[in-house]
């Protein structure tokens, strides 16, 4: 699993689009948004750059979380 931080997810309507544009590189990736903490943890066997590039394109600005484990 990695750990994304996405700043400037601000509502359950960006959690949504984030979470499309990581189906959208893999449809059986796990996903998972927390608003509030702006993170979202990804678990699947895709490459993280290009879930970064997805979530990019939908117009957030993603990096990955390297406070936590
Ligand atoms: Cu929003």
């Amino acid at each position: 699993m990695t750990k994304f931080k996405v700043s400037d997810m601000t509502c359950g309507h960006c959690a949504g689009v984030v979470t499309e544009a990581v189906k959208g590189v893999d449809p059986k990736a796990q996903v998972s948004v927390d608003v509030m903490s702006k993170s979202v943890s990804i678990t699947s066997a895709a490459d993280n750059q290009k879930f970064i590039a997805a979530i990019r394109e939908a117009g957030y600005d993603p990096q990955v979380d390297v406070s936590q484990p």
